[in-house]
């Protein structure tokens, strides 16, 4: 559908409430002067705003220290090297959902507490999917909702793939084992299923969750083969909670940061990677068929910067 170049262009407006808001305040803290204890320590805190972490900002301004004190910077130069140093601290968890040769179906179970965007990201793979070549079936495993089935049937319309639901209310659990049953029956390559949105104080879909995960289990050992937890990148610190939370009921095994273009609190990808070292699989920048895209650490942190594509650091 849409090209490269198109992507970075929307990767670079989707972060713009973010980079706006962090060019503006190293701005603030540089104007021409020398680097000094003050300079860093406004610096430290134009990083904090951004989400980005404490140790990470910590990190990064005992580097400028380290590389610049007493000298003078300029604000273009700070930002290459803020993007620099954000983009090497990225590399180890920026890897790609794998898509596994000789497993098939590859059963991705999407989680994650409510209207983070799981049944968009779940539409958008399924898109991303059939870019890649592989064949993909939905499943809509949130019978609570009662919209919700309809929403992933548009999903699945506008991907041409075929879509398992059950009747509403129907047992979570019953529908995501009839889909990957039938999955089976069809050798598709990827069975997505998209899961109720679910607050970590309900404990019975937390634990509907953990049974949609052991019923996949019955009919194939290794599935789920990946269980991603969608994150919205606009509660900001909220995130780091709610990984905590899911990982502790779920082995989750990747990261999908979504409403990455409605937020000032982007640099949270950088503080959660950080913190969990869990691979980030996709980065979310709108709601369009196109918008999901493989997490490019580099990329990102230009843009968080405000930075061109491709200019050397
Ligand atoms: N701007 C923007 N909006 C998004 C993105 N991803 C999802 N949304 C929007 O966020 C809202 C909630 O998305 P859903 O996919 O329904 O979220 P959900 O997690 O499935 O919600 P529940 O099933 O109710 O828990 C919708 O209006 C989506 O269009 C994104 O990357 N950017
Ligand atoms: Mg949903």
């Amino acid at each position: 559908m849409e090209a490269g170049g198109g992507w970075w262009t929307r990767l670079r407006s989707g972060l713009a409430r973010t980079s706006r808001a962090l060019r503006d305040r190293l701005q603030e803290a540089v104007r021409g002067r020398r680097v000094d204890e003050e300079m860093l320590e406004e610096l430290e805190e134009a990083l904090i705003l951004a989400d980005i972490g404490v140790d990470t900002a910590r990190e990064l301004v005992d580097g400028l220290r380290r590389s610049r004190l007493g000298r003078e910077v300029g604000e273009e130069e700070l930002r290459a090297y803020l993007a620099d140093a954000i983009a090497s601290g990225l590399a180890e968890v920026a890897r790609p959902l794998p898509l596994r040769a000789g497993v098939r179906p590859q059963v991705v179970l999407v989680a994650g507490v409510n209207g983070t965007g799981k049944t968009t990201t779940v539409g958008k793979l399924a898109w991303w999917c059939r870019e890649q070549g592989r064949s993909v079936m939905l499943a809509a495993c949130d019978t609570f909702r009662a919209a919700a089935q309809e929403q992933l049937a548009i999903w699945a319309e506008r991907c041409r793939v075929p879509l398992v639901a059950g009747a509403p209310r129907a047992d979570a659990a019953g529908v995501a084992y009839e889909a990957l049953d039938r999955a089976r029956r069809e050798g598709v390559d990827m069975l997505l299923v998209d899961t109720a949105g679910r607050l970590h104080n309900r404990q019975e879909l937390m634990a509907e969750l953990q049974k949609i995960v052991r019923v996949l289990g019955k009919l194939d050992a290794e599935a789920p083969h990946d269980i991603l937890l969608v994150l919205d990148a606009t509660t900001g610190q909220n995130a780091h909670n709610q990984l905590e939370i899911f990982r502790s009921m779920v082995p989750v095994s990747g990261l999908v940061v979504t409403k990455l273009d409605g937020t000032a609190k982007g640099g949270v990808v950088v503080a959660l990677a950080r913190r969990f070292r869990i691979p980030v699989h996709f980065v979310g920048v709108g709601e369009g068929i196109a918008d999901l895209r493989p997490f490019e650490p580099k990329a990102f942190a230009r843009a968080l910067l405000d930075l061109e594509e491709g200019t050397a650091g």
